[in-house]
């Protein structure tokens, strides 16, 4: 079998196993537990969708209201693919929003009130709260194409007071978008994931975790969510790719409990 029928077989297989996986979680909407296709040659992040890693790879839809009100599709649209390699995931979006705004500044003051695309990753799909650790991670790519997140409490005096400590993580989060000339202008947006595990750190005087190699059958806990934004009074729409079961009807939970999230199966 060429490398191309065999990837059309794989996609095939995907295809069927979604379809099933859909009629026994759901019976709607789309499976919260899917396959990611290795990429034979990574995508280059340049905001272009023309790389081959992306043919043949199927779209999710954010669809999912996690968080203030139902957008028009003109308001806020969005779909994305995942694929990997054994150094990192990568993203394709593809986002239609009528008003791009970044009213704050400062990449760390108030990131989630700004339009932004937020991957949620759980690497070892262990699942449970990680507000303030690094359990998982709930990044927030700004405008700017940088990674916002919160870490661990500075230090014990930081925690008594909840005094949130913000960075930004540039190792682990390669972005460039653009948009269409035409309309409606959507966004092209592609990351680069270099993913980490619950031992990343901020401890200036150890050195940094390495990043974890990707492997066929890898299984972790993903979603990815847009932040919709179109003026200084911040957030209206926070829309995602998986249903969120809400708790005492709230939705917005996957920046706190990576229970949440879906689990993705890296395959070849
Ligand atoms: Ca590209
Ligand atoms: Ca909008
Ligand atoms: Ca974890
Ligand atoms: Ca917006």
């Amino acid at each position: 079998m060429s490398a191309r029928a065999a990837r059309r077989a794989a996609a095939l297989s995907l295809t069927l196993t979604g379809v099933l996986s859909w009629v026994q979680a759901w019976g709607g909407g789309q499976p919260a537990a899917w396959d990611v296709p290795r990429a034979g040659t990574a995508p280059v992040v340049d905001g272009v969708a023309a790389d081959p890693a992306w043919s043949d790879v199927a779209w999710r839809d954010m669809k999912h209201l996690m968080w203030g009100s139902e957008p028009a599709p003109d308001d806020f649209s969005g779909r994305y693919k995942l694929v990997w390699t054994p150094q990192a995931l990568y993203l394709l979006a593809e986002i239609t929003d009528d008003v791009l705004i970044d009213t704050n500044a400062d990449p760390l003051a108030r990131y989630w009130e700004d339009d932004a695309l937020e991957f949620f990753l759980d690497e070892d799909a262990s699942g449970g709260i990680h507000l303030h650790d690094y359990n998982a991670f709930a990044q927030h790519v700004s405008l700017d194409n940088q990674s916002a997140d919160m870490g661990p409490f500075a230090s014990e005096e930081d925690e008594a007071a909840g005094r949130a400590y913000v960075r930004t993580y540039p190792e682990m989060v390669t972005s460039a978008w653009r948009r269409a000339a035409q309309a409606p202008h959507p966004l092209t947006w592609e990351l680069k994931i270099t993913v980490f595990g619950d031992d990343f750190h901020d401890d200036p005087d150890r050195p940094q975790a390495k990043p974890v190699a990707l492997a066929a059958g890898k299984v972790m806990g993903f979603m990815l969510a847009y932040c919709d934004a179109d003026s200084p009074a911040g957030r209206e729409h926070f829309m995602g790719d998986v249903a969120v079961e809400p708790v005492d009807g709230d939705r917005n939970r996957g920046y706190i409990d990576a229970d949440v999230f879906g689990r993705i199966t890296l395959v070849e």
